[in-house]
This record gives structure tokens, sequence and C-alpha cells, in this order.
């Protein structure tokens, strides 16, 4: 017989509420206002100023977040008629995602008729017969072609990579070092899908930060601050591009340069929609543990956060009977989420620079001309004073490796 669901987990408000007040004590016994000042207190900068930088990089992108709203809104009123205000808020569950964060889902709906690019990763990967395994070595082989050293034997054996079917897990993604130094794992539960193709990259971004500071003094294996950590494998994932595709086989035809906006399109139903979502989580969250919002007014505070920066309404009414914030998952499982604001941000910054890097390096050699000592003008495009074969071997080693291959047994040189 169907208990309701009370009947398999408790109703969630009044623990959260008993949690704010823990970790609130907790906070102030740290010597923190609440635990909202605690979690602003990492950026390296006063926690007061933090969110007017998170507002400050907020009003840069909020013109283009008003612009993909209103087209996202017409298309949809176009296709359902007057649930859709023509000038209202979008109605949140007509958005393609369960929290309306992120809407590529509903891409096909709102596609340009003359750029769309044609092709659809997921369907693709499903028609190949991807295993999730295959998913986590697409993801690995774009560290290593950049040069990182692949995963160690125990990332293989030790991960969670598909859903148990004997046991309940935490399915969302997450990535971990456990001891601090090579035993790095993700525990996940792999769909065949375009998004998880994108959540494994963002886990192995995890993975490789960690592997990457593993030599620094204990208390400063951790990224510069929690944006960045979240930002890495982000970064590479804006790279997977129809030729990145292509190349790794999933691709067979690469579309024209015509179909650019329909891509754009896709990634700002992605990253564009998300950042308003990303930063009234924790709008929400600093005020609730300072107090500003009182826990007869959860849901009420959380639904005028989302009409206010996102632009969405709940479907049917709310009330204080529901508990809408519990839904998304870093709110009763403790995580800050100010930090995915900020990656949004930063993996564009980053991408920019790593393409530009390349050029600008290379002209600052050029532009010095010979009005400096030629090892000044190695040092500007390669870091080294001195001239090094290294590089040549490195170009030539699988050739080299072939060659010796070839002529073991017979003499060489003469
Ligand atoms: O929680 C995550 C990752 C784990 S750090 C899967 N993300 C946020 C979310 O799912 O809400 C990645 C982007 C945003
Ligand atoms: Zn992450």
């Amino acid at each position: 017989m169907w208990r309701g669901w009370h009947a398999i987990a408790p109703p969630i408000r009044p623990l959260f509420r008993r949690y704010v007040e823990l970790g609130n004590k907790g906070a102030r016994e740290l010597g923190f206002r609440d635990t909202g000042a605690m979690w602003r207190s990492k950026y390296d900068m006063p926690p007061e100023a933090f969110p007017a930088e998170m507002d400050r990089l907020w009003n840069q992108v909020r013109p283009l977040y008003l612009s993909l709203h209103a087209y996202v809104r017409a298309k949809l009123r176009e296709k359902y008629g007057d649930v859709v205000p023509a000038s209202g808020p979008i109605p949140a569950h007509l958005l393609g995602n369960m929290w309306a964060q992120e809407w590529e889902n509903i891409y096909p709906l709102v596609a340009p008729k003359d750029a769309d690019p044609g092709y659809d990763l997921t369907a693709i990967l499903k028609a190949k017969h991807t295993q999730p395994l295959d998913i986590v070595r697409y993801g690995e082989h774009f560290f290593t072609s950049l040069g990182f050293a692949p995963l160690p034997k125990t990332f293989w054996e030790r991960s969670l990579f598909v859903k148990p079917r004997d046991r309940e897990v935490v399915c969302h993604a997450s990535a971990w070092d456990v001891d601090q130094a090579d035993d790095v794992r993700i525990k996940t539960c792999i769909e065949i899908t375009a998004e998880d193709f994108s959540t494994i990259h963002h886990e192995l971004g995890h993975n490789f930060y960690q592997r990457a500071y593993d030599q620094q003094p204990f208390l400063f294996r951790d990224s510069a601050n929690d944006g960045f950590h979240e930002a890495i494998g982000d970064t590479i994932a804006l790279s997977v591009t129809p030729e990145y595709l292509q190349k790794i086989g999933l691709l067979e035809s690469v579309p024209d340069s015509s179909k650019d906006l329909g891509l754009l399109l896709h990634k700002a139903l992605e990253k564009i929609a998300f950042l308003p979502f990303a930063l009234m989580i924790d709008k929400w969250r600093w005020q609730v543990f300072s107090g500003e919002i009182p826990p007869e007014k959860y849901n009420e505070a959380w639904w005028q956060l989302r009409l206010k920066y996102q632009g969405v309404a709940p479907p049917v009414e709310r009330t204080e009977a529901d508990f809408d914030p519990g839904a998304k998952y870093h709110v009763p499982a403790n995580m800050p989420y100010a930090r995915y604001f900020l990656a949004d941000i930063l993996q564009f910054q980053f991408h920019r620079a790593l393409a530009q890097v390349a050029g600008d390096r290379l002209n600052a050699m050029l532009a010095m001309g010979l009005s400096e000592p030629w090892p000044r003008a190695l040092e500007a495009l390669t870091g080294q004073k001195e001239m090094d074969a290294t590089a040549i071997l490195d170009y030539f080693a699988p050739l080299k490796r072939w060659l010796d291959e070839q002529n073991s047994g017979k003499p060489v040189g003469w």
C-alpha cells in the first residue's frame, strides 16, 4: 500500500531549519557572523565585498540573458499559447529541466531555421552503442592530448560510474581525491547523453586539478578559489566542438560556419540560462543564514528570487507547505553554489586566454625585433633562456620509437 512520500523520507523543511541553526552555531564558533559569511570569506576579499562582485559580473551579462529570455519566451508562446505570457515570467516547467537551471533540452523548440547544426550528440552516442566507460575515456583523452598524464589504474578500479542495481547511492556527480595524492575518483551514474558527456569532462577537470596540485603543502592542495575548481572541466568542454567530435570519430562531417549560430544558441541555453539560477541559489541561502528570510518565508522568498533574477514563475500556486529549494541537491547537501556562477564566467575567460596566449606570446617575441639579446626574445615565447633540443625530440618521439623497432637487430651508425 502506498503510504505517501513521508513514509519513505521525512519532510525536509524542519530538518533544513534545524540544519540552518546548527550550521550558524558552528560558523559563529569559528568567528563568523553566520554560515553565509563563512562561505563568502574564501575569495581573498572581505566577505561583505563578495556579493557586490557577483552583482558586478551579473550586470555585465544580464543584457545577454534578457535577450535570450525574450527569444525563448516568444518561441514557447508560439508553441504553447497563452500559458506563456507575452511579457511576464516564463513558466518554469516549460524549460526542459527540473530546476529550469539549464535550458538546452528545449533547443529543438527554439532552434534557428537556417542555422541548426543538425546533429544531436545524445543520438550519436546511443547509435554508436557508447558505454559509460567510453564516455570517461573520451574525457580522459582530451586531457592526455594536452599533455596530462593518464588517470591512474586506481581511478578506473575505485570510481563509481554506473548506478548500482542493488542499493541506493547519491547519483549527483562528484569528484574525489581520497588520499590528497594519487587516489582520485569520480562518483556518478552515467547515462548515455550529451549532458553526461559534458558532466564527465566537468568531473575530470576536478580530478586533473587535484593531481596537478598534489605536490603543494597539504593546506595548499585546493584550487585558487572554488570557482576555479568548477571551471576547469567546463573550459575543456568548451573545446568539444564539431571539429573535435569529428577528430574523435563521433561526427562524420562538420557543419559549415553558417550553422555557428545554432551552436551558439545551444551553448547559451546551457551557459547563459544558468547564470541567474546559479546566482539566486546562494542569494537565497545567504539571507536564510542571516535570518533576513525567516523559516515562514522560505518558499515565498525562493520564488521571489527566481522571478527577480531568472524571470521564471511556478506553474501552479506554491505555499509555505512546499519547500522547493529542498529539491535542488546542493541545498540539503550543504554545498555552496556561488562557485558555479563564478565558474560559468571564468571558464570563458580561461578559454579565451588559452586561445590568445599562444598568439600573444608569439607576438611578444616578434615585436622585440633586435631590441634585446636573443635569449630574452626566446624567453618571451618559451619561458626558457637557452635553446633546447628536447622539443624536436618530443615532436618526433613516436617516429623514433617506430624507427628503433624497424632497426632492431640491424647496425645503427657508420
Ligand atoms: O553539481 C554540479 C557538478 C558537481 S560539482 C555535477 N554542477 C552543478 C549542478 O549540477 O547543479 C555542475 C554545474 C552546476
Ligand atoms: Zn564540479
